[in-house]
């Protein structure tokens, strides 16, 4: 009853009418999922286990081992440092979650050693013992061992040893601490409905992926399972999917290479336009066109930069997908073409489900081509959303996308930059329960035919690769962007994603560095939350402290609930405002840095959020740390999270490290003690480090050093238009500290014309003397040099 009152008038706010057609609903779902769960009930005590070894296939890539009970492993090897291995009976998964690229062959040996098999590459060897149990090894070292998998009825489950020290991390979207050992995690993207706080899961887009960190090393595994399930890591790591093949992909090695490998196999972002990475301002819900040029008004009278605005469900005709509302919105077009001069992109919501109403177009093609969800016995399964009673595409039948993708113009010619999917778990209004279509929905899994059981986690990732090709073929001039709430393994592709209704909490901040770094973890690189919580209103020391966080993430936007107070910047006042504009004008002069990282994960895969053990993981303090962590290359962020925090205790990684603002000098290796102002969030740089800003329209490039730096550094700077698919062109800069002097080379490649000046700004030493390809310069606070150049020799 509770839920139903919060689902009414709370934070969800569905009103009366849709409250009422939830229960039954509910009603509804519940009963036939019981009817369902039975048919698929296994008898009791009804198990299997492999049994002993009954026969071999070798083949070139590996093997598979025939086990006496009917069961059958597969061995795999796509590259020396990447295994697959697959245990069935059971379907295999139709591969949503990987990129396109294709494996070469990889020559294993396979040898029989006592009554084992050994498959290894130069690198990794697996042992299958006679009973199915599989042992892990990377260069002879053991680092992984799984018991004999269980088949219950249709799901398998599988335990492995957990040394006592092992953390864990990844697990895709999670409100737990960053270290998830301890935790039991259900697999099922789910809306938490309207807020959540620290525990509360699952959440919309949790994924079966983890990287083990132990004295032995790191690993990680990604389960290709989308079947309901869970994983829990106790004692020892428990993992069930009820159905589907028990498909693995076993990666070693330190997290940096194995995200490489990870996101090669499951895909990379593509590079976003250059507006994306700017401040996002949102709101459920700005009511109409007036609203809109209030807002930006009020950015460009406060002086603060805005990117980009983002219109919530208020825009939609009854709340019609790919419809607008004529009224509120009587020139979408002209809107967003005076936006546009004013450099503000629009940004509009798309929810999945079609409402049922017999005089809108969408829903009648939908419903005469069969492109809904159906029930087992084919009628049209119905939710309930914002739209009243509504059906579901179903993104996983190939012909569905096609007509889904070539209704995105609708928004485009209205020019709309990018699009923003929302409730795609898909997420129903339920009195309570499970907030989701009925287990026995049918759906098509491109050709293969399933149930919700195994589509349910893959729906948001067809409807995000939907909306991600439909950008990219309507407008191929441009960059797709897309923002998704819910997804599977591989979403990076077609979208970034951001963690929604979050609370408004000190808790839920500090809550939202550990969720974006396992974030990065399991392969999203770009990711944000809401400013100041979804959920409520935040104090303005909160609002400050969050925003100076998003600040250091990739989605940087302030977004919250109908229900809440406006939460416009100057809603706080006038010193708050001056403490955003600072917070917002650091973000803009690191944009050119900043954008190198997001090249980065287009290019490496690697998350713009980086955990602090990133490049020294053999550094034991560095692994529990969740209250800091590497933005990019080179940038330590220690963000306050605590209120009315004055100082803050932060162990830096060995080397020497140089604060953002003032220059001064921190040895790595020991914790310093930070002293905090509410001005601003503690940043610090690596010493060694080339930074490029911009600022009043040039280009800066930023040299962070210290007397005491002998490490060479290399720094890289892309650069490119910023939109498009035009030249681009990346600088190296390999910075090398001796005695005396620190050395700068310079190398380049690309055909994007950089500008002819640029400024040179040094940080951290007094330099003595400077010389840019032999010539001696002055240097000044800023000083202003040839862009092109090939080595800088510095006397200190
Ligand atoms: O049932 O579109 O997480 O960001 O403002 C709520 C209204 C639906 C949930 C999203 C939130 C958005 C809200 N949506």
């Amino acid at each position: 009853m509770d839920n139903l009152k919060k689902l009414i008038h709370g934070s969800s706010g569905i009103g009366l009418g849709n409250g009422v057609g939830a229960i039954r609903y509910t009603n509804y779902k519940k009963s036939t999922d019981k009817v369902y769960m039975a048919s698929r009930k296994k008898k009791k005590g009804e198990f299997r286990i492999p049994g002993k070894i009954s026969g071999i296939d070798k083949n070139k890539t590996g093997l598979k081992i025939r086990f006496q009970n009917e069961i059958e492993l597969e061995i795999k090897f796509l590259d020396s440092n990447l295994v697959r291995t697959t245990w069935t009976p059971g379907d295999l998964p139709v591969p949503y979650a990987m990129s396109d690229k294709e494996w070469g062959d990889i020559n294993v040996q396979i040898k029989q050693k006592d009554d084992s098999w050994m498959i290894s590459s130069d690198t990794l060897s697996l042992q299958v013992h006679p009973c199915g149990s599989i042992s892990y090894f990377e260069n002879e070292k053991s680092i992984r061992h799984d018991n004999p998998p269980r088949l219950e009825g249709k799901s398998w489950a599988l335990t492995s040893d957990l040394k006592k020290e092992a953390k864990i991390f990844g697990m895709g979207e999670q409100a737990n601490k960053f270290d998830l050992r301890g935790s039991s995690m259900e697999l099922w993207n789910t809306d938490p409905g309207g807020s959540y706080k620290l525990n509360e899961g699952p959440l919309y887009m949790p994924m079966p992926v983890y990287y083990c960190l132990d004295s032995n090393g790191g690993h990680l595994i990604f389960h290709e399972n989308s079947y309901k399930g869970t994983i829990s890591f106790e004692e020892e790591v428990k993992a069930s999917f009820m159905g589907g093949a028990l498909r693995t992909y076993f990666i070693a090695g330190d997290i940096k290479d194995v995200i490489v490998i990870f996101t090669e196999l499951t895909g990379r972002a593509s590079l976003p336009p250059h507006w994306a990475l700017g401040f996002h301002q949102s709101r459920w819900g700005y009511k109409n066109e007036a609203d809109i040029r209030r807002i930006a008004k009020g950015y460009q009278d406060n002086q603060l930069p805005l990117s980009c605005i983002h219109m919530d469900i208020d825009y939609m005709d009854a709340y019609r997908v790919f419809t607008i509302d004529k009224e509120r919105y009587p020139d979408l077009k002209k809107l967003s073409g005076e936006m546009e001069e004013q450099g503000i992109k629009l940004v509009t919501i798309l929810d999945p489900a079609v409402k049922i109403d017999k005089e809108y177009d969408v829903f009648m093609e939908g419903l005469k081509n069969g492109y809904f969800c159906k029930g087992s016995d084919g009628h049209l399964m119905r939710g309930l959303v914002w739209s009243g009673w509504s059906a579901f595409p179903d993104f996983t039948n190939p012909d569905t996308r096609n007509w889904w993708k070539s209704k995105y113009p609708l928004l485009l010619d209205e020019g709309i930059a990018g699009i923003w999917h929302d409730m795609n778990e898909p997420a129903s209004f339920v009195s309570d329960g499970d907030p989701t279509l009925p287990f026995s929905t049918l759906h098509d899994l491109d050709g293969k035919q399933g149930d919700h059981l195994e589509a349910h986690n893959l729906y948001g990732l067809n409807m995000s690769r939907a909306g991600h090709e439909s950008l990219k073929e309507h407008r191929p001039e441009k960059r797709p962007w897309l923002l998704t709430r819910s997804g599977w393994v591989g979403i990076q592709r077609y979208a970034w994603h951001w963690t929604a209704d979050i609370e408004s909490s000190w808790e839920a901040l500090r809550m939202t560095v550990s969720g974006l770094l396992n974030l990065g973890i399991s392969g999203v690189s770009h990711s944000g939350s809401d400013i100041g919580g979804f959920s409520g209103m935040a104090n303005t020391e909160l609002f400050i402290r969050w925003f100076q966080l998003a600040g250091f993430t990739p989605f940087f936007r302030n977004h919250s609930s109908h229900h809440t107070p406006d939460s416009e910047p100057w809603e706080y006042g006038p010193e708050a405002v001056a403490i955003i504009r600072a917070s917002l004008r650091v973000r803009e002069r690191l944009l050119p840095y900043i954008y190198t990282s997001s090249w980065q994960a287009a290019e490496f895969g690697y998350p713009l959020m980086r955990p602090m053990f990133w490049d020294d993981q053999d550094d034991e303090a560095l692994l529990n740390i969740e209250d800091c962590y590497f933005f990019g290359d080179h940038l330590l962020v220690a963000p306050v999270m605590v209120e009315g925090q004055t100082e803050k205790e932060v162990y830096f990684p060995k080397g020497t490290w140089i604060d953002f603002y003032d220059g001064s000098i921190y040895t790595g290796g020991q914790i310093h003690t930070i002293k905090i102002s509410i001005e601003k969030i503690p940043l610090f740089v690596r010493s060694g480090a080339v930074i490029p800003t911009i600022e009043d329209g040039s280009r800066i490039l930023n040299l962070y050093i210290s007397n005491n730096s002998t490490e060479k550094t290399i720094s890289i700077i892309y650069s490119d238009e910023g939109e498009g698919y035009g030249a681009s062109k990346q600088e190296e800069f390999i910075v090398v500290g001796e005695l005396d002097r620190i050395i700068i080379n310079r190398k380049v490649s690309g055909k994007y014309p950089l500008p002819t000046n640029s400024g040179l700004r040094i940080i951290g030493v007094e330099a003595k003397s400077v010389k840019i390809d032999g010539r001696a310069i002055d240097v000044g606070e800023k000083t202003i040099i040839k862009s092109k150049f090939e080595k800088i020799l510095i006397k200190v």
